[in-house]
């Protein structure tokens, strides 16, 4: 039994990224579906109480790093499934880690930062992507990954914005261009940007199959 292929599907909030691995995974057979930030750990029930309440205060190294910690707690399970022949497809990932606290790095320049969505003085850790990468180093790096991309008026159309820190129309905009600044997918093979805008949930699917073939990490 060979090893398993790990296939990340990242992209904005309310981008479609859990409808869409969870059809992947069914579509694939032998797969597991892990999303982050895994919300159910001992660091994810932090993760998610930061995320909902908005008076709940820690610093954005501290964020960074604990989005990252919650990701070395599922890397045992992630690399036994790889093992065991398994597809792991992930709900956001290291991309996700990257790019939103390099936003928040632009966002607190900018005059409307309340402190809300980032401290109200920029930290120099924040720009700097080595630093944001480093609690990173050594997970395992995906097969395959999915950027799904929607333009921003269609973004702020969809369902149950404004609930959770990040979800600010103004912070997306910054955190789209963060991961595109990042995702280096002109040079990285194993990067594909998927755009959604304007696609049903069916034909979005289609368009990820389409690139799950083409890249041969279905067989
Ligand atoms: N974060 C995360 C960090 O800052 N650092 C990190 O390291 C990580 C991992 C929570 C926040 O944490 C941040 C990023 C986030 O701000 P989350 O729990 O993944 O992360 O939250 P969201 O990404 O906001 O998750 P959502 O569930 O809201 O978005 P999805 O998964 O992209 O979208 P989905 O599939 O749930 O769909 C959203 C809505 O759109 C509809 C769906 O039915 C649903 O109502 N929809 C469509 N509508 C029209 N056309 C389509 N093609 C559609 N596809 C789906
Ligand atoms: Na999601």
């Amino acid at each position: 039994m060979g090893r398993g292929q790990l296939i990340l599907i990242e992209g904005l909030d309310r981008s479609g990224k859990s409808t869409q691995s969870a059809i992947l995974a069914e579509k694939l057979g032998k797969s597991k579906l892990l999303k982050f930030p895994d919300r159910s750990t001992s660091v994810g029930k932090i993760i998610n109480e930061y995320l909902t309440n908005s008076s709940f205060q820690l610093s954005d190294q501290t964020a960074h790093l604990l989005f990252s910690a919650n990701r070395w707690e599922l890397n045992n399970e992630i690399i036994e499934l790889l093992n065991d022949g398994y597809f792991v497809i992930l709900d956001r990932y290291i991309y996700s880690g990257i790019a939103y606290s390099l936003a928040k790095y632009e966002y607190s320049k900018t005059a409307n930062n309340s402190g809300v969505i980032a401290s109200t003085t920029a930290s120099e850790q924040m720009g700097d992507v080595e630093w944001l990468y480093g609690p990173d180093k050594g997970l395992p790096k995906p097969d395959l990954t999915l950027f799904l991309t929607l333009d921003l008026v269609e973004l702020g159309k969809r369902k149950g914005w404004g609930n959770e820190r990040y979800e600010l129309e103004e912070f997306q905009k910054i955190v789209k261009s963060s991961f595109l600044r990042i995702l280096n997918h002109e040079e990285d093979e194993t990067v594909e940007l998927v755009d959604v805008s304007g696609k049903n949930i069916e034909e979005v699917t289609a368009l990820i199959w389409e690139v799950v073939e083409e890249k041969k990490v279905n067989q």
